[in-house]
C-alpha cells in the first residue's frame, strides 16, 4: 500500500505522539556548539519514517546508488525492482554518476514520480556525504519537486558509521531549509533499521528542537 504525504506525520506530530512524555528519554545533549533554534515552520517540513522507501507516493525518492547507476543491492536493488526495467534503461542514458553527484529519472512503476540517484562516499567522508545530500536537494528544487525522501545514504554496503551519518544528514537538511523552506513541502528521513530510527529520534531533537 502506497503512503501519501498527508498520511505521514510531521516531526512535530511525531515528537508529540511518540516521544514526548513517553518511555523514551528526551534528548538534551549538545552535538555542536551552535544549537539550532526552535522553528515551528521548519519542524513541520521534516518527517521521520521507518518504512520501505519504495512505498512512498511523493514527488521524489532518493536512491543510494553506485557510480554505474545500473542497480545493486540494498535500497538500490529495492528501488530498481519496484520501478521495473524501464528505470535501468533510463539510467543507462545517464552515463554513470560521480560520488556526491545527483541525477534524476522518472519513477516508472514506483508510486513516487521521480528517483534522484546519488552515490554516497565509501567509508566516512563528511564532506562528500554532505555534498550528496546538498546535490539531491538542489536537483529537487531545480525540478520544482516539493516532497522528497532520503534513505540513510552510505550507511549500508558503503559502511559510513550510522550515528555520524545521521548527524550530517540532519545538519545538511536544516541548513538547506534555513534558506529554502518555501521551495519544499516535506523532507522525509526514511529509516529501515531500528538503530537508525533511534539515532534520528535523538538527533532530530537537537537539529529541529521542539520548544
Ligand atoms: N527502503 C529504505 N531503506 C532501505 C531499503 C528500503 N527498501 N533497503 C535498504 N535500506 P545501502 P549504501 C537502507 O547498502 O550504503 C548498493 O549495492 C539500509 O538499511 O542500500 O549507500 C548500491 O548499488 C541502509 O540503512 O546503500 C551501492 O553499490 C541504507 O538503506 C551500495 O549498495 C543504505 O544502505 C551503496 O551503499
Amino acid at each position: 500500500m502506497a503512503l501519501k504525504i498527508s498520511e505521514i506525520l510531521t516531526w512535530t506530530e511525531y515528537f508529540k505522539k511518540t516521544l514526548y512524555n513517553q518511555i523514551k528519554p528526551v534528548f538534551t545533549e549538545s552535538v555542536s556548539n551552535v544549537k539550532p533554534s526552535y522553528n515551528d515552520e521548519l519542524n513541520n517540513k521534516v518527517s521521520l519514517l521507518k518504512t520501505d522507501i519504495t512505498k512512498l507516493e511523493i514527488d521524489a525518492i532518493v536512491n543510494a546508488a553506485n557510480k554505474t547507476l545500473l542497480g545493486g543491492s540494498g535500497v538500490d536493488g529495492a528501488i530498481h525492482k519496484a520501478a521495473g526495467p524501464q528505470l535501468k534503461e533510463e539510467c543507462k542514458t545517464l552515463k554513470g554518476c560521480e560520488t556526491a553527484e545527483a541525477k534524476i529519472t522518472k519513477g516508472y512503476n514506483l508510486p513516487a514520480k521521480h528517483v534522484i540517484h546519488t552515490v554516497g562516499p565509501i567509508g566516512e567522508n563528511s564532506f562528500l556525504l554532505k555534498l550528496a545530500y546538498e546535490n539531491c536537494l538542489k536537483v529537487c528544487r531545480e525540478n520544482n519537486l516539493r516532497t522528497i525522501a532520503f534513505p540513510c545514504i552510505s550507511t549500508g554496503v558503503y559502511g559510513y558509521p550510522q550515528e555520524k551519518a545521521c548527524q550530517i544528514a540532519l545538519q545538511t537538511v536544516r541548513n538547506f531549509l534555513e534558506s529554502n523552506h518555501t521551495s519544499v513541502e516535506r523532507i522525509i528521513f526514511v529509516v529501515f533499521l531500528k538503530e537508525d530510527e533511534t539515532f534520528y529520534e535523538k538527533y532530530l531533537q537537537f537539529f529541529f528542537p521542539i520548544e
